[in-house]
């Protein structure tokens, strides 16, 4: 069968139900209520089999950043396809998308930047980097430098060393995680705390514990710090305005790497280029995936500073890495029509000063409604949290399930959001128009006053 035959809705549920298994999924509980099949999508819309029409408020999954339906990406990959569909960057070859790819990205990045290494995906990006990392200490003679510090709640990928990095306790009870030499700190969460502390001395606080774990591992032991600049699939969590910069000082104090994971952030969805320009950090690598393409077709990186790519240049030898989709001419063929897109469609300067304050402020306005005890919005990534009452605040029963009930009554209502607990989040395309921006946010109200009205039936 070709694989957009015509079935029914039905009969799609029925062989997804037998023959498929989902990512991140309780195939049980889906197998009782099956699975949403969604068919198309053009601009900001999403349709199902059913033809309901669905706001994407998620942007795919974090990526389709220039919108359903664009042709240029298709045909920047039709003609890649029709050129030359795959060859590889290994035994001393390389071929123009991934060269020029290369180069355009040195273009966008911050001066640290001229180097690019291509994977897949974040997660392999990541991987890449501890194997990076260790290399580049191995190199400068610190071989007992191999310790990465991270944060709990962050989420850095799924395969064995990417989930390391993570901070997702439920992944690492699963599997045996985190791999030695991987440590976690908290999170810079302000309103998850008991908020004794004013937002900016709980972000020196949350960056302070980073150094006592530097001091309890031994200065010379560690490594690395990754981040993500805000932390998005564990809830969009906004560092105060304290956080980076004394996150960056403790870095240089140490002389330890700086990890700024932007598989999320990267490519404008902040209303800069990367979340390392919005926080003013210098990190010596950036992760990046998803929004390279746009989600169009799977691509992932690291940005690799000078002050690392030189030395493995100069020093490394060969580096026994790197996967067989690394800089895949047809990936490629399409990030570079999509940088160029962005750039000609000038989306990350109207997330500065159009869309993002535009929905930003109808954004904060929800923590008018009884249930909304915390809103935030950084260019277009945010996140607003439901909560039984808001002076003192106390939040539902987790048992309750407050979150999965809000998100899948506003899909009933034609806008799709993530549910991370009772935080829901949102990250829409960078083409959301103003009107597509008051739809998102008229449906929220109606949703919240529905759920207001089921929680206290
Ligand atoms: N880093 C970050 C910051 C991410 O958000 C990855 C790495 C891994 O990328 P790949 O391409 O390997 O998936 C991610 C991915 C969610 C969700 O539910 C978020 C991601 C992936 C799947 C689900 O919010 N982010």
């Amino acid at each position: 069968m070709a694989a957009n035959e015509k079935r029914s809705r039905e009969a799609w549920q029925e062989l997804d139900k037998d023959h498929h298994l989902h990512p991140f999924t309780d195939h049980k509980s889906l197998h009782k209520k099956r699975s949403r099949i969604i068919t198309r999508a053009e601009g900001v819309y999403i349709y199902d089999a059913d033809g309901s029409k669905i706001l994407d408020g998620m942007s795919g999954l974090w990526c389709v950043n220039a919108g359903y339906g664009r042709q240029e990406l298709v045909d920047a990959a039709t003609e890649q396809l029709k050129e030359l569909p795959y060859y590889n960057n290994f035994f001393q070859c390389a071929h123009p998308p991934s060269i020029e790819l290369a180069s355009l990205l040195q273009e966008i990045s911050p001066p640290q930047f001229k180097r690019v290494f291509f994977a897949g995906s974040g997660s392999e990006s990541n991987d890449t980097i501890v194997r990076m990392v260790r290399t580049y200490w191995d190199l400068m003679g610190q071989p007992e430098r191999h310790t990465i510090i991270s944060r709990h709640n962050a989420y850095h990928g799924s395969t064995v060393a990417a989930a390391s990095l993570g901070g997702m306790k439920p992944m690492h009870r699963q599997s045996g995680l985190p791999i030695p030499g991987i440590v976690h700190v908290d999170q810079p969460y302000w309103f998850g705390s008991d908020r004794s502390l004013s937002p900016e001395e709980f972000g020196l606080a949350a960056a302070r514990a980073i150094e006592d774990k530097i001091n309890e591992v031994g200065a010379g032991k560690v490594a690395a710090f990754i981040g993500e600049p805000i932390q998005g699939a564990g809830g969009v969590i906004v560092p105060p305005d304290s956080y980076w910069p004394e996150v960056q000082r403790i870095c240089d104090k140490y002389g330890i790497l700086l990890i700024s994971d932007e598989v999320i952030t990267g490519f404008g969805r902040l209303g800069e280029w990367f979340g390392a320009d919005y926080f003013g950090t210098r990190p010596d690598f950036m992760t990046f995936a998803k929004g390279v393409t746009s989600g169009y077709l799977p691509l992932g990186g690291v940005f690799v500073s000078d002050r690392v790519a030189d030395v493995l240049i100069e020093k490394g030898g060969e580096f026994f890495h790197g996967y067989t989709y690394s800089g895949h001419p047809v990936a490629c063929a399409v990030a570079i029509a999509n940088i160029r897109l962005i750039q000609r469609e000038n989306l990350v300067e109207r997330i500065k000063i159009d869309i993002g304050p535009y929905l930003q402020e109808k954004w904060r306005a929800l923590g008018e409604h009884a249930l909304v005890g915390d809103t935030r919005m950084v260019g277009l990534m945010g996140a607003f949290e439901i909560v039984r009452s808001k002076d003192p605040i106390e939040r539902f029963d987790e048992k309750q399930g407050a979150g999965v009930a809000f998100r899948d009554l506003l899909i009933e209502d034609g806008v799709c959001m993530r549910a991370v607990g009772d935080t829901i989040i949102c990250a829409p395309p960078f083409i959301l128009s103003h009107s597509e921006a008051d739809e998102l946010i008229d449906k929220t109200i109606v949703t919240l006053d529905r759920l207001q009205k089921t929680l206290t039936a």
